[in-house]
């Protein structure tokens, strides 16, 4: 079987504050491998798409605002175990409570606003890896 793919999001937070080479050399220090990489304004059909689980709930509306606040960076990332390894590295939804050592408890924090600005996205399995590409990469990625 080919390695696994997860798909990565460094957030407009993440881009404005400078921390994109950060990111991503977190995940390749670890040891995965970049196979995709690309800057977009995201569109409000990616993100209704990319976060259809999460339409109707509170936090919806200013997460999808603050997603098209500013440019994001997608990354496709290989390696074994992937996706649950960048989750590791990532962190817990909450920057506040996130360990340190991680991306969101090392560099996140709470700025008490409608909606965590938590710098990165990473998908939460195999199956929306898959889905989360082709939404951002289109089909045959
Ligand atoms: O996978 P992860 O990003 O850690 O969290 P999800 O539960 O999938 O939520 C997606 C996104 O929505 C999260 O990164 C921030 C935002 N959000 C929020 O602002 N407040 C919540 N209570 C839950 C999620
Ligand atoms: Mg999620």
């Amino acid at each position: 079987t080919s390695p696994e793919r997860t798909l990565v999001i460094v957030k407009p937070d993440g881009v404005r504050r400078g921390l994109t080479g950060e990111v991503l050399r977190r995940i390749e220090a670890k040891g995965y491998v970049l196979v995709g990489l690309r800057m977009v304004e995201a569109t409000q059909e990616q993100l209704a798409a990319h976060y259809a689980e999460h339409e109707g709930k509170p936090f919806y509306g200013p997460l999808v605002e603050f997603m098209s606040s500013g440019p994001v960076v997608v990354a496709l990332v290989e390696g074994h175990r992937v996706v649950e390894g960048f989750r590791s590295l990532a962190g817990s939804t909450e920057p506040t409570a996130s360990a340190p050592g991680t991306i969101r408890g090392d560099l996140g924090r709470d700025w008490g606003l409608k909606v965590q600005q938590n710098i990165v996205h990473g998908s939460d399995s195999a199956e929306s890896a898959a889905r989360e590409t082709e939404i951002w990469f289109g089909a045959g990625a």
